[in-house]
């Protein structure tokens, strides 16, 4: 079965130090840099916000198009990304997942490229992950989220396990990265 990475969202905004940081969402990036060589198709999502956005009502102002903050962090190694999906792109909606990206279609480019089975990683566990991969999974590709290359905003506490156990529940694979067969 042919299968992709997507790295979700590993913006300096979501990285300690950052608007939104992520508890450990540095420590993703060690996890995510060991998985990129194993991939053929690696892909990332950029949460990229206008300055404007209903989103701010219920988040500090983070990711917004072109901002430090919505860079990439600089210890993630981005040789092999082929592509990247920006979401979030619009005013009126938070477009958390990667599937609503506006720059290209997700589901395209990875249909393109005969791609069966995504597995998921980045930030955060309880948003973007989840939003995409429930979005890969409604979409038909076998889903598989990476449970050590994740990390999650728990603004309510535990928030990180029920978004785990929900993903699980519809249908996605949960494995540690040790856990992907060559
Ligand atoms: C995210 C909250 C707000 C995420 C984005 O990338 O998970 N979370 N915007
Ligand atoms: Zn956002």
């Amino acid at each position: 079965m042919k299968r992709a990475l997507l790295i979700v969202d590993v913006q300096n905004d979501f990285c300690p130090g950052g608007a939104l940081a992520v508890k450990d969402g540095d420590k993703a990036v060690e996890v995510i840099n060991r998985l990129i060589p194993r991939f053929e198709v690696v892909v990332a999502s950029k949460d990229w916000h206008p300055a404007q956005s209903v989103h701010f009502d219920k988040w500090p102002v983070h990711c917004v198009a072109d901002m430090a903050g919505a860079d990439f962090h600089p210890l993630l190694q981005t040789g092999n990304i082929g592509q990247v999906f920006r979401k979030g792109t619009d005013n009126k909606d938070d477009g958390y997942s990667a599937f609503e990206a506006t720059n290209l279609s997700l589901a395209d480019y990875l249909r393109e490229r005969k791609v069966e089975e995504l597995y998921v990683c980045g930030l955060a566990t309880d948003y973007c992950v989840k939003a995409s991969a429930l979005d890969a999974l409604s979409l038909g590709f076998r889903t598989v989220v990476i449970t050590d290359a994740v990390a999650a905003v728990n603004a309510r506490p535990g928030d990180d396990i029920r978004a785990l156990e929900e993903m699980r529940n519809r249908g996605v694979a949960l494995v540690s990265a040790a856990e992907i067969p060559e």
